[in-house]
């Protein structure tokens, strides 16, 4: 017996922790590389044509020259954010994050989604400025170049629309991938000023309890913040993933709250007005204050709330046949870091623990990870998230209870409701297609 042969064997013995096959987390840690390797075991070609390598022509003769500014592989070029509105028609565009198709905890800076409500504006980095005004002893006005002399900082976070995920609250499962149905969230290590800073050396008023923000696009989309916020970890962010922010993440400069709605990380921003009562803006008044069952409307539903979904296996990423796979995926909470993840995959019934992916941040992606032996049966795969505040990521008939859903397509009405956190389900059907099912 080789040891590839002997190390599938003990694979094949592994008692699993939960229904239909999950293995505990650190199953191929402890068995170390001999284990994991046996995994591939299974699609290896055989080990004589290990012998010969072919040569092909990029084996032979020096490669192209480096470019100064580097571009992904053109086998990669199927890796893109899905458009709503690709024409730029005078309504919303959308870019999704093509979540299946990555791995890791950053997204890239080109794929990171995008919503911008009349497309991106061509800002001139010299020409822009940010004010400070309101309720502060002195009034400030920012170039980026004043901007950048202040002490910085670094975090992971992720951004979040209100509106992601809101096709799961259609009456029947939509059958779409990951990305159409959870694309409207990314992570990226952002850098810039703490807004503390240059709120206290403008001056705040004893009466100021919010800010104001607004940014230099078509709209001047404004959204009002509470200011216990912008004082405690609120930033004015300059570089995403090392780089400067991209034009449609909000170049040069965007206000970036940690784990708060999407629509209030206000993108291009160039005004922030310190008052002593909210503005009661257009997107706070309308689109982000969701209607409940009852008539009665949450006000301001400002943090996006603990959740996690599988992206591989996830629709579209079909399973090539029985045997050993690993589970994995995406959890966050806006507020705090991942305590846990727990993965089914029998609908719900029995659970295993996942390996999450550390360093853990507060408020960004966290993979999660779980080995599972699949024998070929249909299975319903679910993930589920808490965060260290002590939140559990609800069920999906929890939510749907107590906020509502819609029976109609939500291209025609959108969904009364925002802020779906519940669990995604997938089932996987004999032949190892993958489908968004309500479990
Ligand atoms: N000025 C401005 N800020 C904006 C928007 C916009 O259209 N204009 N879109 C908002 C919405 S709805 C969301 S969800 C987030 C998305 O951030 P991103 O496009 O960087 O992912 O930005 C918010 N900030
Ligand atoms: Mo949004």
């Amino acid at each position: 017996m080789t040891p590839h042969e002997k190390a599938k064997r003990e694979l094949e013995r592994l008692a699993p922790v939960a229904g239909n096959g999950l293995l505990h987390r650190r199953a191929f840690l402890r068995g170390g590389a001999t284990l994991a390797g046996a995994m591939s075991a299974y699609r290896l070609v055989p080990s004589a044509s290990a012998q010969k390598l072919a040569d092909d022509p990029w084996s032979l003769a020096p490669g192209a020259a480096v470019p100064d500014y580097g571009v992904r592989s053109r086998f990669e070029n199927k890796v893109v954010r899905t458009l709503s509105n690709p024409k730029a028609e005078p309504r919303t565009q959308h870019a999704r994050t093509p979540h299946h198709l990555l791995n890791g905890t950053f997204t890239p800076n080109a794929l990171h989604f995008v919503i911008s409500h009349a497309g991106d504006p061509d800002i001139d980095p010299d020409k822009h400025r940010l004010v400070i005004h309101g309720l502060v002893k002195q009034p400030l006005v920012f170039t980026l170049d004043t901007l950048s002399r202040y002490p910085m900082v670094s975090r992971m976070a992720f951004v979040e629309c209100g509106g992601n995920s809101a096709p799961m609250f259609s009456n029947e499962p939509i059958q779409a991938s990951v990305q159409a149905l959870h694309g409207l969230v990314s992570c990226s290590e952002w850098t810039g000023v703490p807004l503390s800073s240059l709120l206290e050396e403008a001056g705040i008023d004893a009466k100021a309890k919010w800010i104001v923000a607004e940014g230099a696009d078509a709209p001047h989309l404004s959204r009002s913040v509470p200011l216990a916020k912008a004082l405690d970890d609120a930033m004015i962010a300059l570089y995403q993933n090392g780089e400067r922010v991209m034009p449609g993440n909000g170049y040069p400069m965007r206000l970036l709250l940690p784990g708060w709605e999407g629509n209030m990380n206000i993108k291009w921003v160039r005004r922030l007005q310190v008052t002593d009562q909210p503005g009661m803006t257009f997107y706070e008044a309308r689109t982000y204050a969701p209607i409940l069952p009852g008539g009665k409307a949450y006000r301001f539903y400002f943090i996006q709330e603990v959740k996690s979904f599988i992206t591989h296996p996830s629709p579209g990423l079909a399973l090539s046949g029985p045997g050993f796979y690993e589970i994995s995926g995406i959890a966050y909470s806006g507020n705090g870091r991942i305590s846990k993840v727990m993965v089914s995959a029998d609908g719900g019934q029995t659970w295993a623990q996942a390996a999450l992916q550390g360093p853990v941040h507060s408020k960004a992606f966290t993979r999660f990870r779980v080995p599972w032996r699949w024998d070929g049966g249909p299975v319903v795969l679910q993930s589920r998230a808490w965060d260290e505040a002590g939140n559990m990521q609800p069920t999906r008939s929890e939510l749907v209870a107590a906020r509502g859903q819609t029976a109609r397509p939500p291209a025609v009405t959108g969904f009364p409701s925002q802020h779906y956190n519940a669990i995604t389900s997938w089932a996987i059907e004999r032949g190892g297609e993958v489908r968004n099912v309500y479990a």
